[in-house]
């Protein structure tokens, strides 16, 4: 069963690497289901080789932009990995806002639900509540993934943030969910300018006041190449650097899609605080 405890209490151990594994169609390929099936499949164990804590593995693209699949598609795309992937002995997280997605992925062997809705979606919280064993990460996110990045406003984004994630913390506990079983994640790049993006990571260690564990997600994400220019499939560098600083900022857990390079960056600040690689 995985739960969090060393994150929650004991402030000595390492940050946690999750590793993302993406289950979408290849755009280069007709071989459909089966060829992006077998490709995650194979990522993930390689994931699991470069020393990931955790996998997280997602059916459906929340890059600005991108349009939702149906609940059918997305299984049919998550479970098969999902299933070939317990019993490895990681944590698994499934990556999705989708009620019957979570349950068919917790009965497969997910411990973990990345929900980037923060169990908004109607049902989901009802779905994840009476699961004693399964961890949950309410992430903040202004719009959809359709919309999100046409025109995002804050007076103060620290501020909202964090009265948000507090607001679904209360939410969650009051279905029942205690707060051991609780992640927050303040959403970089849902809903948020180069500049709010940035003043959330200057700010992150603020978060911590919310009393659960704080995950981020930076990985190669437009907000790093805005400032370097490098193009999405060239950011290990920025993504490294980010990561590093979220966890100097207290994150407790890094989604990354560079596992080898941040746990090398991450033994460096490891053996600097006194933590076991
Ligand atoms: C994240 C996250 C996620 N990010 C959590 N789950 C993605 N908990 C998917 C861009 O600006 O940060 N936390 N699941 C990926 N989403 C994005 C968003 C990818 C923005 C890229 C961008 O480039």
């Amino acid at each position: 069963m995985f739960q969090l405890p060393t994150a929650h209490t004991n402030t000595s151990s390492r940050p946690l690497i999750m590793g993302v594994v993406n289950v979408t169609p290849d755009s280069f390929s007709d071989g459909g289901y089966y060829y992006s099936t077998e490709q995650a499949i194979d990522h993930a164990k390689s994931l699991i080789d470069e020393g990931a804590d955790i996998l997280d593995i997602g059916g459906e693209s929340t890059r600005p932009g991108s349009l939702s699949v149906s609940v059918e598609e997305e299984l049919d795309r998550v479970i098969p990995v999902l299933k070939a992937i317990a019993g490895k002995d990681i944590p698994i997280s499934i990556d999705t806002s989708k009620p019957v997605v979570m349950r068919h992925a917790i009965d497969s062997g997910a411990t973990i639900i990345n929900d980037i809705n923060a169990l908004q979606t109607p049902d989901a919280l009802e779905t994840v509540a009476s699961n004693n064993h399964v961890t949950i990460c309410l992430m903040h996110m202004q719009g959809n993934p359709q919309n999100m990045q046409a025109n995002p406003k804050y007076k103060d984004i620290v501020t909202e943030v964090k009265t948000f994630l507090q607001e679904r913390i209360n939410t969650a506990k009051a279905a029942g969910i205690s707060q051991q079983r609780l992640i927050i994640d303040p959403g970089f790049g849902f809903g948020k300018t180069l500049q709010h993006n940035l003043e959330l990571l200057h700010h992150l260690d603020s978060f911590t006041d919310l009393g659960v564990p704080i995950l981020a997600g930076l990985s190669h994400k437009s907000m790093l190449g805005a400032i370097t220019g490098n193009d999405v499939n060239n950011r290990i560098h920025e993504s490294v650097a980010a990561a590093l600083l979220a966890v100097t900022k207290g994150a407790k857990i890094v989604r990354v899609h560079d596992v080898k390079a941040t746990r090398e960056a991450l033994a460096i600040y490891n053996a600097i605080h006194h933590k076991e690689a």
